[in-house]
């Protein structure tokens, strides 16, 4: 094993989908990084500077630059895509022009409206709650589940099709970003996925990969702490 620093670091928090995604195509690639705690909702000022829409993750590339905002890139999707140039193998973006494209899509529609519906509407509404000593509040939650979550979750499981990955006929950064993004949920509460089960046959296969598992068990050890038990969302 190697005693030299690894050339990329991933600033922020496993707890971020953002970040579990980014670290996941690390992983994948069989790429060195390490990753450094941020308190996004306290960044010092030194990340401040690298992060200028104040959010994780953020990649730093030693190899460009080891301080200062020379080498860093904010936004998990940019991130990414570095990783995969630096990188490419094995490729995590199909290679065929049109599967490319829907691959972005699909990670576009997991960052944007799939996170901000989980994060929002089930996740921080459980988990802030417990960490602030209060109740979850199970109601939005739930709600959200029974009325926000099925056109987003029926819009996926009819976008695979009869393909086991989202683009392509090979896992993606489609797939890794909706298993990271889904799992967001998972940290709180158990996901029936029962009535989508292309969607349940995609998540087992890429939520259960070490890129994607490992990354969220730093995650869940953390929640654990402030909320031992799974939640039930129907
Ligand atoms: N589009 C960004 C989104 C990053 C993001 O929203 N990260 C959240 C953590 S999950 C964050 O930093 N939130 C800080 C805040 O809301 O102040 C990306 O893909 O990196």
């Amino acid at each position: 094993m190697s005693d030299t620093a690894p050339d990329l670091v991933i600033y922020g928090s496993p707890v971020s989908p953002f970040v579990r995604k980014a670290a996941a195509l690390c992983i994948e690639k069989d790429v060195p990084f390490e990753m450094e705690a941020v308190d996004v909702f306290n960044p010092p000022q030194w990340f401040r500077d690298i992060s200028p829409l104040k959010r994780i993750p953020v990649l730093r590339d030693r190899s460009i630059a080891a301080e200062g905002v020379a080498g860093t890139i904010a936004d998990s999707s940019a991130i990414c895509s570095y990783i995969e140039k630096k990188h490419p193998a094995p490729a995590l973006y199909p290679a065929e022009p049109f599967a490319h494209g829907r691959a972005l899509f699909i990670e576009e529609f997991a960052d944007s409206i799939l996170a901000a519906t989980a994060g929002l509407g089930i996740f921080r509404p459980i988990y802030f709650s417990a960490v602030q000593g209060k109740d979850p509040d199970l109601e939005t939650a739930r709600q959200t589940w029974a009325e926000k979550m099925p056109p987003l979750l029926t819009y996926l499981d009819t976008a695979l099709g009869d393909s086991e990955f989202f683009a392509g006929d090979a896992l993606s950064i489609a797939d890794i970003t909706v298993a990271a993004v889904l799992m967001q949920i998972a940290l709180v509460a158990e996901i029936p996925l029962g009535a989508y089960p292309k969607l349940a046959a995609n998540f087992d296969t890429v939520s259960g990969r070490p890129s994607i598992a490992g990354p969220f068990a730093k995650a869940n050890g953390f929640i654990r702490k402030a909320l031992p038990d799974l939640f039930d969302l129907t």
